[in-house]
């Protein structure tokens, strides 16, 4: 059967390439395999406690996974150049990461569903991923010549860099296959330079156990070192993206509608449906509201506005164990040991929790002295 343009095949059929989303196209079967490169990761405990693609590599990192499939469709979603990037911080606000000031991932699915739509009324096969744990997102990027895996491990484009969400269509569709290009970081090794953790310290290798990203989305008790290291980031962390150069426009353009800033006191504050309707598509473990005041109250802790003490003796009363030691945390880096230590007399004095964490807050303050 003779092989046909996708970008044409979709737009006979009705459906044009939307402004911000990129496609490459692969022949299948195409030997690419990344679940050696997984499983090694995952032997060197770099994905921390996460099961995502690391539960099952050897499928995972597969790239022929069908018989049936005749090509492979990648699709890239550029999520910054419509609406820029906020820089700006004031005391007593947490940061979102771009990915996240909104569902970024509805344009993609959406844009993948319209094709399914096609693949079906032509009566051809398919299977799609996004951000599933059975497929490896970054796998075709560079054999369809859409860019390169760069040093922080993200897959960058020339004039959009990091700053894009992936997704891939599996299908029994002849399309024409894209030729891979030959891109690389060069000497650059700014994303590795900007990382406040180390975490890529060796390149092309992420160390979850240190990445900021991760322990914003995780449900252990965050290390004292990373807290201090997450500074006002309340969800996601975009150092090794906004560092990166092919990721940077010629012309700063900042976000008009601030969505990326989140007053922490309000969060603090809120009941546990108003946050969970707030956050919807956050990743939040067991969907448990307390996560969201946990990272509230780290980045509270590091970018504290006037007299938020006041606030926090206030709450800690009303606060689950989980959550006073973060309070007690923060009331401890910003010298207000004595409040902290009256709190917990007051309200928790045969605490052994809480009085044991006082304890190791007194040796981490004394050992920074
Ligand atoms: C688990 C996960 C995370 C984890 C671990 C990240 C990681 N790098 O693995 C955490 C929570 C830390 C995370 C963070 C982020 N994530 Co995430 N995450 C995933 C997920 C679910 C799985 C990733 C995975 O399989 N990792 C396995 C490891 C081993 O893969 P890897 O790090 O890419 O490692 C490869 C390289 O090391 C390579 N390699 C090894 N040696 C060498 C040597 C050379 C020379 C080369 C070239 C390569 C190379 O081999 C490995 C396998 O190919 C995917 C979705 C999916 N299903 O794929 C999204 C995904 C990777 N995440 C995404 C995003 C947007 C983010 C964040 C930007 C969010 C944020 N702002 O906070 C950060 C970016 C952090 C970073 N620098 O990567 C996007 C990335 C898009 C892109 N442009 O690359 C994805 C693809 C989701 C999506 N569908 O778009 N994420
Ligand atoms: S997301 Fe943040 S902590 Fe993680 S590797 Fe990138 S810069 Fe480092
Ligand atoms: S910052 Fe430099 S080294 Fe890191 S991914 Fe971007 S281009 Fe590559």
């Amino acid at each position: 059967m003779e092989e046909i343009n996708l970008i044409n095949f979709l737009k006979d059929n009705g459906l044009s390439l939307p402004k911000y989303f990129q496609l490459g196209v692969k022949k299948s079967p195409f030997n690419v395999d990344a679940s050696i490169k997984i499983l090694e990761s995952k032997n060197k405990n770099f994905n921390a406690d996460m099961k995502f693609t690391f539960s099952n590599p050897e499928y995972s990192g597969l790239g022929n996974k069908y018989d049936w499939a005749n090509s492979v469709i990648l699709i890239s979603y550029d999520y910054f150049s419509e609406t820029g990037l906020n820089y700006f911080t004031f005391p007593g606000y947490g940061h979102i990461a771009k990915f996240a000031e909104k569902n970024y991932y509805t344009p993609l699915k959406q844009f993948i569903e319209e094709i399914s739509e096609i693949f079906k009324v032509n009566n051809l096969k398919f299977e799609t991923f996004v951000d599933n744990p059975q497929h490896y997102d970054r796998l075709f990027f560079e054999s369809v010549g859409l860019g390169w895996q760069g040093k922080s491990t993200m897959s960058l484009s020339p004039g959009i860099g990091p700053w894009q969400l992936l997704g891939t269509i599996y299908t029994s569709g002849q399309f024409v296959s894209n030729t891979g290009k030959s891109f690389s970081c060069g000497e650059c090794n700014l994303c590795q330079s900007s990382c406040p953790t180390g975490a890529i310290d060796s390149a092309y290798n992420l160390d979850s156990r240190k990445c900021i990203s991760y322990w914003l989305q995780s449900p252990e008790i965050v290390p004292y070192e990373i807290r201090e290291k997450i500074g006002n980031k309340f969800y996601g962390c975009d150092d090794c993206l906004t560092s990166c150069p092919p990721g940077q426009k010629n012309v700063i353009q900042l976000s008009k509608e601030n969505k990326q800033e989140v007053n922490l006191l309000n969060i603090l504050q809120s009941n546990d449906e108003d946050l969970l309707r707030e956050f919807e598509w956050f990743y939040i473990p067991k969907r448990n509201p307390d996560y969201l005041r946990r990272n509230a109250l780290i980045a509270l802790g590091n970018n504290p506005f006037d007299k938020f003490e006041i606030n926090l003796s206030e709450l800690y009363p009303i606060f689950s164990n989980q959550l006073k030691i973060y309070v007690l945390w923060a009331l401890y880096i910003n010298h207000y040991e004595a409040l902290a230590t009256s709190l917990v007399k007051k309200h928790d004095s045969k605490n052994k929790v809480l009085l044991d964490e006082c304890e190791s807050l007194e040796n981490m303050i004394s050992q920074k002295n």
